[in-house]
């Protein structure tokens, strides 16, 4: 791992002094899609890597949105490492890009690349999370969602699931939180305990929780340790589909029933979460819509041209219980 690690870093490195698109995970070169005889926009876009069925419809809707809103696109996926997403930050502003937009991995450790970009005067536009900084300056505005609203909405929609099941008692739950640091994990947590603690303080209790890194193995394999440390789980909270599926499976092998020995609620709502809610396996999701590509072009341009933009520009979402699932299905886009 560490010796790809650093293959990567070097390959990063050496294609910026080249001033050649970077690294072997980098795609996007310099093609003039200009119209009307004004240079296109060049955009570098630094992903996160590749571990949610999220990330990837996030990955195609920019793609797809960069040649339709006329932009020249450079794309790198740091394969869920915070030092390759600041090494492909690194090689953008080399190659003179002349707008930067990431999806930070965590919220902290930004301020060094992003004071390099601004001492080259190339804005960042942040783009689905969120980052901790002493200085706004540093980047232009977000494009994304309100993490700690879905956090509040997916409390809010459990306690219409616990009636809906007719549940007595003490509840008892599971989180399964994202990548540790990130800011859907942080902001996720914060709001469904915001609403837990104002409103459940006698009733619910989160016995167990940890990052499954919003992959479905490692939702599957931290699900599996629940289960043996605290067999009286009866809620689980996902913050991703992705996890709340590898749990599923993690569920069933110990022999109970998702969906009714333990009620699930997820966030994204990805085409396989909601399959599994028509099948009764998750009783609600919370969307988080991950189609940011033409939002992020237009903001983009409107950047480049030094216009205005409003310093969050929040993404619309809905929630679902599991009696709509089989209708939503086929509308899912992603
Ligand atoms: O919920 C998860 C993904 O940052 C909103 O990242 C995104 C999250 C999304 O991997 O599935």
């Amino acid at each position: 791992m560490l010796n790809r690690r650093n293959f990567l870093t070097a390959a990063v490195g050496v294609a910026a002094t080249a001033g050649l698109a970077a690294c072997a995970k980098e795609d996007g070169g310099p093609s003039d899609s200009s119209s009307g005889g004004s240079k296109a926009i060049t955009l570098g876009f630094a992903q996160t890597g590749s571990e949610s069925g999220w990330r990837t419809a996030n990955t195609d809707s920019v793609k797809a949105a960069a040649p339709e809103a006329g932009i020249n696109l450079k794309f790198s996926d740091a394969q869920g490492k915070p030092e390759n997403q600041i090494s492909a930050i690194r090689s953008y502003i080399a190659q003179g890009v002349d707008v930067i937009a990431f999806s930070p991995l965590v919220v902290k450790g930004w301020d060094a690349v992003l004071k390099e970009a601004k001492a080259k005067n190339i804005p960042v536009v942040l783009t689905d999370r969120s980052i901790e900084t002493s200085d706004d300056s540093l980047y232009v505005t977000l494009v994304g969602s309100d993490f700690t609203d879905e956090g509040r909405r997916a409390a809010k929609i459990l306690e219409k699931v616990l009636e809906k099941a007719g549940h007595k008692g003490k509840v008892k739950i599971a989180q399964l939180e994202g990548t540790t640091g990130a800011a859907p994990a942080i902001e996720r947590a914060k709001g469904f305990k915001e609403v837990m603690d104002a409103e459940h303080k006698d009733d619910w209790e989160i016995v167990a929780s940890q990052s499954g890194d919003f992959t479905r193995a490692g939702g599957k394999q931290v699900m599996q340790a629940f289960l043996q440390s605290n067999p009286d789980i009866n809620v689980l909270y996902a913050h991703n589909d992705d996890m709340g599926l590898g749990a599923i499976q993690a569920i069933e092998a110990a022999g109970k029933k998702p969906g009714k020995d333990i009620l699930i609620v997820t966030v994204d709502g990805v085409k396989d979460g909601f399959a599994a809610m028509a099948e009764g396996k998750i009783n609600a999701i919370i969307e988080c819509n991950p189609l940011l590509g033409p939002q992020l072009m237009e903001v983009v341009k409107k950047v480049k041209n030094g216009e205005k933009v409003d310093r969050w520009v929040k993404t619309k979402e809905s929630d679902f219980m599991q009696d709509q699932a089989k209708a939503e299905l086929p509308n899912r886009k992603y």
